[in-house]
């Protein structure tokens, strides 16, 4: 999300070739405790993943053999062209194709600082807890903030850390902007060393202390990385560590590759293109039993799918030998199931 290039109309981003069928859809439908999503049993249209409501900005996590995808959930009606999000989701998976929804574990209303906006998040596991980072408008501090929530299961309820927000919009000062200090991503090194990556227009990293909720060093600004909008992805794969993110606006995707974590970061072009009708894309990047997937987000939800209602996608990732990344391929398709 850009704010200062607001003015790119919902319906200026083509849905290019997403003929979605039409699939029985309720915005509202309450949390059922076993969701197939694969819903109408479609194998040619597995995407979106989730049919029931709108998610938007997804992280996913491998833990003991499950992937759980946790998204912002959109909520705004469909005459509203901005964010409206409350709540974070959550959807666990053996498969990547059947998802069992859980009922939400996170709400903004948990952090009392904040005063709305559940934006985009990542949940990362360490020493049998499970940190829920996530990008809200804090109250009384002027703009946007990262929160940390922690949880003893991966479905949670997941409770507010530290009772205050570990990133500030005051912390950060290269930009005027207030909404900079978004869309949060953790990776933990090799050697247990956490850090923290988020921002938008600029891309800033520190380091967390070992209880998660601390930072533990001065806060760096990523240079080299052209075109940077947002929505950092911050994985290894092999020896290489990977920066995906948000290009330009409408959002594309790139990414940039890297030795060592501190970069330097060098940039490898473009990943992934516009998402169909929408003009966010934000993307999680996983290995899972063997494969490796991509999951963002379009705006192709038959029942006014758009930039403001989003929804959860995933399709195949494929490494090159020298360790870039092919192009994605978006389909409607989607994946099948993983063994
Ligand atoms: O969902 C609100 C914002 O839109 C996120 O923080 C950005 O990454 C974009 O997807």
């Amino acid at each position: 999300m850009l704010f200062t290039k607001r003015s790119y109309s919902v319906t200026a981003v083509a849905i290019a070739g997403l003929g979605f069928a039409s699939l029985a859809f309720n915005a509202c439908s309450s949390v059922k405790a076993t969701h197939n999503t694969a819903g109408v049993h479609d194998t040619l249209q597995r995407n979106p993943v989730i049919k029931n409501k709108y998610t938007a900005d997804p992280a996913a996590m491998v833990y003991k053999d499950k992937v759980y995808l946790y998204t912002g959930h959109d909520v705004a009606p469909p005459e509203k062209n901005f964010y409206e999000m409350h709540e974070w989701l959550c959807f666990s998976s053996s498969d990547m194709v059947n998802w069992t929804e859980h009922p939400s574990p996170l709400n903004v209303k948990e952090f009392k600082w904040a005063r709305d906006d559940a934006w985009a998040s990542q949940v990362i596991e360490h020493n049998g807890k499970f940190y829920w980072y996530v990008a809200v408008e804090h109250a009384t501090i002027h703009g946007k903030a990262i929160g940390v929530a922690v949880s003893d299961s991966p479905t949670g309820p997941f409770k507010d850390a530290r009772g205050s927000a570990i990133i500030t919009n005051d912390m950060t000062t290269d930009t005027k902007i207030s909404w900079d200090d978004i869309d949060p991503s953790v990776i933990i090194d090799d050697d247990g060393q956490a850090y923290l990556f988020w921002g938008n227009t600029v891309c800033y990293y520190a380091k967390l202390k070992a209880n998660m909720t601390e930072l533990d060093g001065p806060i760096t600004k990523i240079n080299g990385l052209p075109h940077y909008t947002e929505a950092p992805w911050i994985h290894k794969h092999g020896d290489w560590y990977y920066l995906s993110y948000a290009y330009q606006f409408p959002e594309k995707l790139a990414y940039a590759m890297s030795k060592s974590i501190n970069g330097p970061w060098e940039f490898k072009g473009l990943l992934n293109e516009v998402a169909g009708n929408s003009n966010t894309n934000h993307q999680a990047i996983i290995d899972f039993k063997g494969k490796s997937y991509i999951v963002y987000h379009n705006g192709a939800m038959q029942t006014n799918g758009g930039s403001f209602r989003r929804s959860v996608c995933i399709d195949y990732l494929y490494y090159n030998k020298d360790g870039s990344i092919k192009k994605v391929v978006m389909t409607t398709e989607g994946v099948q199931p993983a063994k």
